[in-house]
């Protein structure tokens, strides 16, 4: 079953903007969201260019509530219920120890993660289930399964989406809606720039010594799931690098 029309946040950069290419790619028509005006419409216009889907921008904050509302309620109607809902925008701030910690960056990340998706997933979920179909991907992280130093708040975020997923597996079982939790390890993409705040002397080491994976690795993923048969349900995916055996063990060969 090939998506006709697929609904991705965080569609500016890394993750979301793989998994946008790689739909309009095989033909979806797409709706993109993020709070990166420009850097949206550029997205969309290459993808427009040379896919030649129909391709939507909004400039949407996940964490507005009214907005997300306003956004859904000025879609056409197809993608009201789209065949797919990639909840994917979402991002890291700081990495100090709990107690050393900054209480507007937790903000942030609950407002963003957590509060954001469950704005995003309630616009749309009503429509999906009306019409009996669709697939809700949720962005969670190795981080969510496992803990590591300064990760506290964002790996609490993340293990949140994880039992968010598997409580929607619940709550939609019977209405063929489907739910796909997806925990990527080490991605190379604008992650670390945000989680330090632009400082590249910290975010750069992140990937280096290995081979991350690539947004286009997760999309693959999640367009492998999107496109399974109407009975098949992929419930649960974790990818890491070769190199990640854990989400803080990695062979760096520097
Ligand atoms: P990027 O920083 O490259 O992309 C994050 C995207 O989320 C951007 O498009 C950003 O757009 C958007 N975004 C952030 N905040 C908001 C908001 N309030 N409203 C709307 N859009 C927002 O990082 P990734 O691609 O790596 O991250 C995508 C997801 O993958 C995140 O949920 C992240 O936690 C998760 N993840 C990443 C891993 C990694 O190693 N990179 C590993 C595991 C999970 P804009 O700034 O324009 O709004
Ligand atoms: C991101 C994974 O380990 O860089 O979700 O925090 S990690």
């Amino acid at each position: 079953m090939k998506p006709e029309h697929a609904v991705i946040t965080g569609a500016s950069s890394g993750i979301g903007r793989a998994c946008a290419e790689l739909f309009a790619q095989n033909g979806s028509n797409l709706v993109l969201w993020a709070r990166r005006t420009e850097k949206l419409s550029d997205v969309a216009e290459e993808l427009r260019n040379t896919f030649g889907t129909q391709i939507l921008t909004q400039t949407v904050d996940v964490r507005d509530h009214a907005a997300v509302q306003d956004a859904v309620s000025h879609l056409p109607e197809a993608y009201q219920h789209p065949d797919v809902l990639v909840n994917n925008a979402g991002l890291s701030r700081g990495l100090h120890r709990f107690h050393q910690g900054e209480r507007l960056d937790w903000e942030e990340m609950i407002d963003t993660n957590i509060k954001g998706l469950l704005y995003v997933t309630r616009a749309f979920l009503p429509h999906m289930v009306k019409s009996g179909k669709g697939l809700v991907v949720n962005i969670s992280s190795i981080a969510g399964r496992q803990a590591y130093l300064g990760g506290n708040v964002y790996s609490a975020t993340k293990a949140a989406v994880k039992l968010f997923s598997d409580s929607l597996q619940i709550d939609l079982n019977g209405t063929g809606v489907r739910v796909c939790n997806v925990d990527p390890g080490l991605v190379e993409t604008e992650f670390s720039e945000v989680r330090f705040r632009g400082d590249t002397s910290r975010a750069g080491p992140v990937y280096q010594g290995y081979q991350p994976l690539t947004g286009a690795d997760i999309a693959e993923c999640i367009y492998f799931a999107a496109t399974r048969p109407a009975h098949v349900s992929v419930q649960d995916i974790l990818i890491t690098p070769t190199a990640q055996a854990t989400v803080s063990i990695v062979d760096k060969k520097m």
